[in-house]
């Protein structure tokens, strides 16, 4: 049966083929799609065909391609293989998409997802043309109900010239009532406060509303959702869960957290995911979450009662999990609401609600300075995705890894990170397999003690302490010190573990 209950849609109905052909080389498009969720998953495949075309012909044909995240091999990953993107923003994680821009064929603008949305209203990234958005269904009176993600949609349509709809019967149509899409977030001086106290609470419509002259294609598509398994919990995950839990419980104890602790944001992957299964276990009851992402962990919290409800702009789910959503997304609607990521990343609502962030990264410095994007300086992994917007803002920010990467020939706590993306100034609290380093209230010198001692790995431990009281030998114990010359030679003597192949 149709979604398109509107009779002025289905008149645009057409094939991917032929949308395609409304897209043209040079122009911006603003896709759906946050973390494999919520994609259009025909357009992007079929607009790769038409590029590969003209590039045979000798034509040049590349976009700009805005997404709301990371999206999947249809979208991300067909128009990297063909040389198609010109230009990405704001978050990626497809493997192909990453060797484009780490060989200089696309150009990548990583900047906080809470940003994406403003600086295309402000224009600095350029014209948005085109917006490509899935949808689950279209009412009689022509609004648009939102799919597994709400990402950067509304701003997207209201920004493009022109608009293509996928609309999706494989989402479940009981999607419909889970979504909260509040459009007042304006460009200064226009901004007002955004009513929102609770991550529970709604302050918007349950869909988008589009004027419908701007639709110049509707494509019908059953197509799933690109969902990857997370990988089965390993000793590693459970013991940095652990500490993480070990260390909320003494903060419930000291009187500086409630006991159903505060809003919960959790970062993409399995060690996040991990940290959920802990809480499952744990004391903790009356959980609430205000995040990007609903992953696997995030469902069974829902699910055991532990947490009271869930709020995010996206699903990240495993195959399993995605359709169990779409089995019994009418009972999850009380429980999950998916919002703009204007709303869901907002520094004014992070700050205000108070959210305990854990996000993961590459590498630490023993001051507490984070790198969540690059290898060994150069080499662009994903993103920094929205962890730069939750640990700024959040009441308690912490970070989570493995001790040492690439089977243990690389140490992930390092003297001086070799890419900046949290300062020692917003980082709280690191987390290893090891051990936690809770640097609140530390200056730089007792956070190097305490990191090196809890988070290092015992191989790596005797080589950043020497290089630590070679340090403050040589920088006269100033405030952090450093010898220059060995902090910046310290990743060049791992360049040999394949960190630097391009791919
Ligand atoms: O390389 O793929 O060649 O094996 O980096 O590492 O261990 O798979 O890490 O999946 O937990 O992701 C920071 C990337 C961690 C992620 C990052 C190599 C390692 C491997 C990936 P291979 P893992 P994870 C909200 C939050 C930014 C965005 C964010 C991320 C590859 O968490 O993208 O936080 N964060 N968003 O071998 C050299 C090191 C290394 C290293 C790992 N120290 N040196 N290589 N690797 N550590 C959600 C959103 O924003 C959507």
């Amino acid at each position: 049966m149709s979604r398109i209950d509107s009779k002025a849609f289905r008149k645009k109905i057409t094939t991917a083929e032929e949308a395609a052909k409304l897209i043209k080389h040079g122009t911006n498009v603003g896709f759906s799609g946050f973390t494999g969720a919520g994609y259009p998953k025909e357009t992007p495949v079929a607009l790769a065909k038409l590029i590969s075309e003209a590039h045979g012909r000798g034509e040049e044909f590349m976009i700009g391609c805005f997404t709301g995240a990371s999206t999947a091999p249809e979208l991300d990953g067909a128009l990297a293989e063909v040389d198609g993107i010109s230009f990405r923003m704001p978050y990626q994680s497809d493997p192909i998409m990453r060797t484009k821009i780490n060989a200089g064929i696309s150009d990548y603008c990583d900047i906080h997802l809470s940003h994406s949305g403003p600086q295309t209203w402000a224009g600095t990234l350029g014209k948005l043309d085109t917006a490509v958005i899935e949808v689950t269904g279209i009412t009689a009176d022509g609004q648009l109900i939102p799919s597994s993600s709400v990402g950067n949609n509304t701003t997207w349509i209201e920004a493009a010239d022109q608009v293509i709809l996928e609309v999706n019967s494989w989402q479940s149509i009981d999607l419909h009532g889970m979504h909260d899409i509040y459009e007042g977030v304006a460009l200064p001086p226009n901004r007002v406060p955004i009513p929102l106290t609770h991550p529970g609470d709604r302050i918007g419509s349950t869909t988008m509303r589009i004027d419908p002259k701007k639709v110049v294609a509707v494509i019908e598509t059953d197509a799933e959702d690109r969902n990857t398994p997370f990988k089965p919990l390993d000793d590693e995950s459970r013991m940095i869960a652990g500490h993480l839990l070990d260390f909320l419980t003494n903060e419930v104890k000291q009187g500086r957290l409630p006991k159903n602790l505060l809003p919960l944001q959790s970062g993409v992957g399995n060690i996040a995911n991990a940290v959920l299964a802990g809480l499952l276990e744990g004391p903790f009851e009356n959980l609430t979450s205000y995040t990007e992402v609903i992953q696997d962990g995030m469902v069974d919290l829902l699910d055991s009662g532990k947490m009271e409800i869930a709020s995010a702009t996206a699903f990240s789910l495993s195959p399993e999990y995605a359709h169990k959503m779409n089995d019994n997304a009418a009972d999850y609607r009380n429980k999950i609401i998916l919002r703009p990521q204007d709303i869901s990343n907002h520094p004014e609502m992070i700050r205000r609600l108070g959210v305990i962030a854990c996000n993961g990264m590459i590498e630490a410095d023993m001051y507490g300075n984070v790198n969540s994007t690059h290898i060994m300086g150069s080499k662009m992994q994903n993103g920094i995705g929205g962890s730069g917007d939750f640990t700024r803002n959040a009441y308690i920010s912490t970070f989570v890894t493995p001790s040492t990467a690439k089977g243990g020939a690389i140490s992930a706590i390092v003297p001086m990170v070799s890419h900046h993306d949290h300062t020692e100034h917003d980082v709280q609290v690191i987390i290893t397999e090891q051990g936690l380093a809770d640097l609140r209230g530390l200056s730089p010198q007792k956070r190097a003690k305490v990191i090196i001692e809890n988070c290092a790995h015992p191989a790596y431990k005797p080589m950043l302490q020497e290089y630590y009281d070679h340090s403050v030998k040589v920088a006269n114990s100033q405030h952090t010190p450093h010898d220059l010359h060995q902090a910046l030679s310290w990743h060049a003597r791992f360049l040999d573990t394949g960190t630097m192949a391009r791919s």
